[in-house]
């Protein structure tokens, strides 16, 4: 128990000097006219991400040690029955469900460290390439405190089957089915971005759409895994694999692949290769849909899932063919993640040379470093900040960076 208490102890440590190494930052950069509310949403979606990591890893780790405790050390933490009738029963077993509880406490909240990164890139990029300011900054906040606070409630919806208590399941439904508030309302405004925007279809903003359509495909199918009566017929079937590989797995790229398509050239001063950006987009895009689409049905008919080899049982081997399909376009699609490295390393040193430091026209403050950024990010002093980060196409202007003080007669936003 010694190790747990220093351990923890450690966590706590580190946890609160972070916090204010955290809350420095922040004061120093007010003094530059910095304050939260001028913050891009890319920068919130980091800290929300920081807060679930924080509170959810050391549930995980806890657990982790707690289950090393009770193999190696003769504890009895994940002992439902310790003594029967005044009889000490044997220090071995262990529920598996306790120990699913601690792994799902962190295992959700995980869904969204991967999602909240991705999700604040695409409202960027968004903005960037529709020239348009973000629709709803404020409501796009309030969405994502809200996703963070309702990621930490609704672990046991991975846990319907387990033999869960029917009421605190129906609880934990209402508490999944509530998250389609924050999540339509993110949706509704990268949309109602995009909506009559002079939209600059580069990879990045391609990568970005496809984002919000694989999560409108992957949010929509979570409702019904998030409903118990119809999870109870689905669990461990192919409509899961689909599901969570489209909301979680291929949209998560899909943001991380707009980031890097965007960010690349304040990175190396070089474009990546935009027709094999734009090859990369399609076949990915494409094949993504077509390795996933089906599994929903095969899961519907109750294909069940983590089946290495389906052959041996008639009933499970209905869509050979359907398989065969998926093999083949998931090998051709991995070929093109091949292909977008190539691009990546090829690019570091053979891409276009970028000319300006400012390439896409955006606001946010890492445009106004050197081309090729070094250590400190600027040469000189450290810019001040004079308005928020989505004044786009505004009082005749296409674009008007966070470090212009605002004009006289400058319009409200
Ligand atoms: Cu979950």
């Amino acid at each position: 128990m010694d190790l747990w208490i220093v351990s923890m102890a450690l966590f706590v440590v580190s946890s609160l000097l972070g916090g204010l190494n955290y809350i420095s930052t922040i004061l120093n950069l007010r003094t530059k006219g910095m304050s939260m509310t001028r913050l891009p949403l890319t920068i919130w979606a980091m800290f929300f991400t920081a807060v679930l990591g924080v509170l959810s890893f050391p549930v995980l780790l806890s657990g982790l040690i707690l289950l090393l405790f009770d193999r190696n050390l003769g504890t009895s933490f994940y002992l439902s029955d310790i003594v029967v009738n005044g009889e000490i029963l044997p220090n071995e077993g262990g529920s598996a469900i306790l120990f699913q509880h601690l792994f799902w406490f962190l295992g959700h909240p995980e869904v969204y460290i991967i999602l909240l990164p991705a999700m604040g890139m695409v409202s960027e990029i968004l903005s960037v390439n529709s020239r348009k300011p973000i629709f709803g900054y404020m409501a796009m906040l309030g969405s994502l405190f809200a996703i963070t606070i309702l990621a930490f409630l609704v672990w046991a919806h991975h846990m319907f089957v387990t033999g869960l208590n029917p009421f605190l399941g129906s609880i934990f439904v209402l508490l999944t089915l509530l998250i389609a508030v924050p999540s339509a309302i993110k949706v509704f405004n990268w949309l109602t971005t995009l909506w009559r925007g002079n939209i600059r279809f580069t990879p990045a903003t391609l990568f970005a759409i496809g984002f919000v359509s694989l999560f409108i495909s992957g949010g929509l199918t979570g409702i019904f895994l998030g409903n118990s009566t119809i999870d109870i017929h689905l669990h461990d079937t192919m409509f899961v694999v689909a599901h969570f590989h489209i909301v979680m797995g291929v949209a998560s790229f899909f943001g991380m692949f707009a980031g890097v398509y965007h960010w690349f050239p304040k990175m190396f001063g070089r474009y990546l290769n935009s027709t094999l950006g734009y090859i990369h987009f399609w076949v990915t895009m494409i094949g993504s849909y077509l390795i996933f689409w089906p599994m929903h049905y095969q899961g519907l008919a109750g294909i069940p899932r983590r089946y290495l080899d389906k052959r041996g049982w008639v009933s499970f081997n209905d869509f050979p063919e359907l398989d065969k399909m998926i093999t083949i376009v998931s090998i051709i699609v991995f070929a093109m993640q091949l292909m977008f490295v190539f691009n990546f390393i090829y690019s570091i040193f053979k891409g276009r040379k970028v000319t300006s430091t400012n390439p896409w026209g955006a606001n946010t403050l890492e445009w106004t470093t050197p081309i090729r950024p070094g250590h400190g990010n600027w040469p000189g002093e450290i810019p001040e900040v004079h308005r928020w980060p989505y004044d786009y196409s505004k009082d005749g202007r296409e674009f008007i960076p966070q470090t212009e003080p605002i004009g006289e007669n400058e319009s409200k936003h």
